[in-house]
Parts: C-alpha cells; structure tokens; sequence
C-alpha cells in the first residue's frame, strides 16, 4: 500500500474550530467538565464522527467513542485524547489527541482501506479534574475504576454534582464498545514543557508517564480583629498555611525529580482587616519514581502533624487523587520511533511530566503515547502554541503507528 499522509488542512481546520468553543475573553479556552462548553466541544467532535459514517457510542459518564469497522470485530487498536481544558487552557491540550486520531479515521476511510482490526477514536470526559476530581476521570471509569454512582455523586466546590450536570446537558449515553475488545490505546498529545522544543526536536516517544499525588489541606482557625487582637492570641489560619507552604517547598527540594505545586489557595472571610478563620489550599506533588513520591507524600503528612501540634489551628488532610508512575509498550514505543525515522524526523525517547488518559489506560491496554513540541514549553495557558508543522508530523506518526498494528 502507498504510504498515507494525513490532510493537515483539514487537521487544522478542526483544530481551528473547536478552539472557539469555550474561547473567553483573554483567548485561552474554557471548557470545564460537564460544563455548556465542554459538551459543546463533546458535540463538535461527535458530529464529525457521524459525517464520516463512524459508528458512535457514548457512555453512562459522556465518554464518546467512534469505530471504524474492521474485517474482524475485536481486537480494536484506540487512540484520542480529551477535550476538557482547565480554567484558561490553550486550544491544543488534549484536542491535538481527539483529532488527529479522527483524521486517521478518515484518512484510513477516504484511502478505501478495511484493516483487519476495527479502529475506535476516543474522547475521555474529565481528564482535568479541576472542578471534578480526580482528573483523568473518564479513563478510570472506562478502566473500571469509579462505578458510574462515584462519578455522578462527585460534586465540585459550588456543590452541583456530575449526576446533575450529565442529565442536564444530556452528555450521558448507554454506548458500550465491548464487542471490539480494544486492546491497545495510543495518545498523541503536546508536550506541555521545555524539552522537545528547547531541543529542536519534533517527536517525542513517551516511554512513561510520571506519578501524581494531590492534597487538599483545610485549615480552621478564629476569624478576629486584625488591629485589636494581640499576635500571640490570634488562629491565623492564613498564617499556618503560610508556615506549612513554606516548609513544603524547602522540606521536599533534595527528593531527586521532585515537584511540588500550591496552585490553589483560598482564605475566609479574605477581608484586609480580619484574621482569617479558614484557609484552603491543594498540594500537586509528582515524581517518576513511586518510592520517592511515597516519601514526598510522608513528608507533608509529616509537616502538618506538626503544624497540627505547634499551631493553634486545627488542620485537615485529603488525598485527592493519586496515580502511580506508568511504564508505556516498548513495542509500542520503538513503532513511534521507527515511524519517526521513517519519515526524517528528529525524535527522542522522554517520560511525561503531565498526567494523561494514557496513564490510566496503560493497566488495561498495550499503550503508548506520541509527543510534539510546545512552544516555550507554554500550557494550561492561553499562550499554548505548537506550530503546525508539528501537528501535522505528530498525526502522520500517529497514522504510521496505529496502520502498523491495525493488520497485525
Ligand atoms: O495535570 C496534568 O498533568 C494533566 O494536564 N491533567
Ligand atoms: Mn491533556
Ligand atoms: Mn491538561
């Protein structure tokens, strides 16, 4: 067979079209799960899939599946990604994933191929998990993970919950995929960091995907005067958060490959002149290495038992979510690299700093995942950018890989 390229126009254009969906004034994306936008962003790539002739399935929590048929019913080869974006996300984050692998399916469909294996493009709800944790929601609950009562029970900080959201946007659905028994899963995705781009590379085969932990610590102290009250008679709740930050950051920094992020902090009543009573604020904390990341999560658990006993404040821990480091198919892996050869491009073999749908969906099926470079290593920001070049060479190795197991 002639070797297939993908219509990078058409890639583009899709691309182009689906960043206006949630688009808000600062031009990032908004397109929070179970929101207005994200269903319309879900509707988008839907209705794509039923112009191709795709067969659609959409499942109890909103995850949308499209299938290309193939000679035979099982064994299917899946790739996509998601189209959820955090609060002021850019137009290429889980996107790029959902549809590049709809323009395999229709370049497979407009070549007049019929694989052996059928072909299903994948779109996964939640993979943020910024209002509805934990991320990566959608994978889990395909994974078997969450029963579908977790998922509609979970409920974000204003209190509405998933069951609502689903039933009031109309995003869930009886469709199953079970009967072509996919059994692989490739993501292509933007790196989100520095590497590829500070290396003028354009590909990257993703060998592993590093571990995540998120915490949520909640402080309760005494809302008081903030001229009156005497500084050795005060619960400062800011104050304690303040201490347990600080300590965090330098406590953790000689654990090898080690991030921390406190990325978001609230404090009540929040007035210039009361002392505040609660104090919120979330841990992210990811390691490659599952013993190092144990020993980081220790570490906090370690910190605010102290607090807890030096403080005034009473203090509150809750895991979040949590996800262990995920080893990716090396088979897999080298077809990336083989294919990125095949076409004269610089690649490199890297572990993920980002958590992705992939990572869950590893346990369950032979995965891998394909990366391309962003732009000053920029996401989860309206300034996310990958050229379109990149694009373009991201989904023609996606095509590559998944065409290289489709008759296998
Ligand atoms: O948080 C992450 O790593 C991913 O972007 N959800
Ligand atoms: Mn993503
Ligand atoms: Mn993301």
């Amino acid at each position: 067979m002639r070797r297939l390229d993908i219509n990078s126009h058409r890639l583009h254009q899709r691309l182009e079209e689906l960043s206006h969906i949630g688009r808000v004034p600062d031009g990032g994306i908004n397109r929070l799960a179970f929101s207005e936008a994200d269903k319309a962003g879900r509707d988008y790539v839907e209705a794509c899939m039923r112009d191709l002739g795709m067969e659609v399935a959409i499942d109890p929590i909103g995850n949308l599946f499209g299938v290309v048929p193939g000679r035979r019913i099982n064994g299917a080869v899946m790739a996509g990604s998601h189209t959820d974006t955090v609060g002021s996300g850019g137009r290429f984050d889980g996107a790029l994933g959902v549809l590049a692998a709809l323009e395999v399916a229709e370049t497979l469909i407009e070549s007049g191929f019929h694989p052996e294996r059928p072909f299903i493009v994948c779109s996964f709800v939640n993979e943020e998990g910024v209002r509805f944790m934990p991320d990566m929601m959608g994978s889990m609950f395909h994974r078997g993970d969450l029963s579908i009562e977790d998922v509609r029970a979970t409920t974000d900080t204003d209190g509405r919950s998933i069951g609502d959201e689903l039933d009031r946007l109309d995003m869930r659905g009886t469709g199953d995929i079970s009967v072509y028994a996919p059994n692989i899963f490739i993501e292509l995705h933007i790196e989100q960091g520095p590497i590829l781009f500070e290396s003028n590379l354009s590909i990257a085969a993703v060998s592993a995907v590093q571990g995540l932990s998120w915490t949520e610590i909640s402080i309760s102290g005494a809302a008081n005067h903030a001229g009156t009250t005497p500084m050795d008679r005060r619960k400062d709740a800011v104050r304690s958060a303040g201490e347990l930050i600080s300590s965090l950051y330098r406590d953790i920094a000689d654990i090898p490959q080690q991030r921390v992020t406190a990325g978001s902090i609230t404090a009540s009543p929040g007035l210039i002149n009361v002392i505040a009573s609660e104090c919120r604020f979330t841990v992210d904390m990811r390691n490659p290495d599952a013993d190092l990341l144990r020993e980081a999560e220790l570490r906090l658990d370690r910190l605010v038992e102290k607090e807890r006993h030096e403080g005034l404040c009473a203090i509150h821990l809750k895991r979040l979510a949590r996800v262990e480091p995920t080893e990716f198919s090396a088979r897999i892996t080298d077809l990336i690299r083989e294919a990125a050869e095949a076409r004269d491009l610089p690649a490199t073999t890297m572990v993920s700093g980002a958590g992705h749908d992939a990572q869950i969906l590893a346990s369950k099926y032979e995965s891998a995942m394909i990366f391309v470079p962003s732009v000053n290593g920029i996401s989860h920001d309206r300034q996310e950018y990958t050229e379109p070049e990149a694009t373009q060479a991201g989904a023609n190795i996606l095509l590559d890989t998944v065409l290289g197991m489709l008759e296998n």
